[in-house]
């Protein structure tokens, strides 16, 4: 990384306190992802953007930029990356993962805030994050109130842009849906000097779309019998999406994909016959958010499918690419996005039918549903998922946590329980 200072310092960082970040992160990531056994070959690219998360992907930013290209920093999965791709500019997801960065949030946000809205707030006043410095915009949009007031106070280090979600799914939400991609593509196109067209707005629906097809074609992986990825390798996969370059990721992840369908082949599973298969659900986790998966694959439990935003909300659902005109590609903008079940629109019960279906879908043996502190629409829905998932006779298990590891030792103790209760129901079933 001792190469990277210079590029660091022309994106005005704290270096001093980016290294203190920079020697913790490459340990952890050891612990947790280098210390699995029989990860398939292909996972070495990812090894490879993980040790270059602020280094190499950070160049080629820097490069970009000088070549008049914008760099654009979003949070949401309502922010279309289409329009991004249109514009010529290159997106990049920003949401903060990480524990470093909650202190300096806190400094200017109240503690009893979501840890994921504090740590994005951290890491631009604390200057450590390369990705937020390399922004020209960001953007951010009204789902839940912490995310929406803290658009306002991020303004007074960078331009921010915010798009306004609906939180229903009506009619006249969908056309106010459409509006705001409208201006979305003008505030663009004003940033970038580049005029969004059919063409080039149809070229990027078919790139983004690819993007989740290779998702899709990954998680499908993950409905085998014998598991030929960990949950945690998927999240990661997941989350690298956001912000490498989309052409590379989806050739990366394609090759790890016929890795993955030739092991399915060969019978080769990460985890050992009878481990109890576990959906996700909640919450989302940003980089290197990866303590649920690491404690739940350590506990006895394997994790086969995540109904979160950095698993099937990401990818789930393509935009139509026969739209032609520039109205038509913005209502099909409008219907795939609105189409993403995210806790903060009312009702809500898409998600639930959600969940349900990936339960079947993936053969999983239970749903453990997570949820960050002070998360106010994922934690309030729990109730009306927990009393349909009864209903269905699926067992759910709720884990509120944030980035600290302190409660690691407790989360463990109880999955641990619910993981011998899927069992017993399990031979339960078998001897019936
Ligand atoms: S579509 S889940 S990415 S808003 S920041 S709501 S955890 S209190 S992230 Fe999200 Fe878009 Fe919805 Fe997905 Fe809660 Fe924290 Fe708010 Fe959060």
């Amino acid at each position: 990384m001792a190469d990277y200072r210079e590029m660091w310092q022309s994106l005005d960082m704290d270096l001093e306190k980016h290294d203190q970040l920079c020697e913790i992160l490459p340990q952890f990531y050891g612990d947790i992802y280098l210390s699995q056994e029989n990860r398939p070959e292909a996972m070495n690219y990812y090894n490879f953007v993980v040790s270059e998360v602020h280094g190499l992907r950070i160049k080629e930013l820097c490069e970009h930029r000088k070549n008049g290209k914008k760099v654009i920093g979003t949070f949401c999965v309502f922010v279309p990356d289409e329009v991004i791709n249109a514009a010529g500019a290159v997106g990049v997801g920003l949401c903060g993962g990480s524990e470093f960065w909650e202190p300096d949030g806190e400094k200017i946000l109240p503690r009893n805030t979501c840890p994921l809205v504090k740590a994005s707030v951290g890491a631009k006043i604390s200057g450590t994050c390369p990705y937020f410095q390399s922004c020209d915009l960001i953007v951010g949009e009204t789902t839940c109130d912490g995310k929406k007031k803290a658009w306002e106070i991020l303004n007074e280090y960078i331009p921010v842009h915010v798009m306004d979600l609906p939180q229903m799914k009506r009619e006249k939400d969908n056309i106010h849906w459409q509006d705001e991609i409208k201006m979305f593509i003008r505030k663009l196109e004003k940033l970038t000097g580049n005029k969004i067209t059919e063409e080039s707005l149809a070229q990027s629906i078919k790139l983004i779309n690819k993007r989740r097809k290779v998702l899709a074609r990954l998680y499908n992986a993950r409905k085998a019998d014998k598991l030929p990825i960990s949950g945690k390798d998927a999240l990661l996969i997941s989350q690298i999406a956001f912000y490498d370059d989309p052409k590379r990721f989806i050739e990366k992840t394609n090759e790890l994909c016929d890795e993955l369908e030739k092991r399915i082949e060969n019978g080769v599973s990460v985890f050992k016959e009878g481990t109890p298969r576990i959906l996700v659900t909640g919450t989302p986790m940003a980089i290197p958010n990866w303590k649920l998966h690491h404690i739940i694959e350590t506990s006895g439990g394997a994790v086969v499918c995540e109904e979160t935003c950095t698993g099937s909300r990401y990818f789930e659902n393509l935009v139509d690419e026969d739209a032609k005109t520039l109205d038509d590609q913005i209502k099909a903008l409008a219907d795939r996005y609105l189409n993403i079940n995210c806790a903060c629109f009312t009702p809500n019960s898409g998600r639930i039918d959600d969940i349900i279906k990936y339960y079947k879908e993936y053969r999983a043996d239970g749903v453990v549903y997570f949820t960050l502190p002070f998360c106010q629409t994922y934690a309030t829905e729990f109730k009306k998922v927990k009393d349909a998932l009864d209903k269905e006779g699926i067992p759910v298990i709720m884990i509120e946590t944030g980035y600290s590891l302190q409660d690691a030792g407790q989360i463990k103790t109880r999955l641990e329980a619910f993981f011998e209760m899927l069992e017993t129901n399990k031979q339960a079933a078998i001897s019936e």
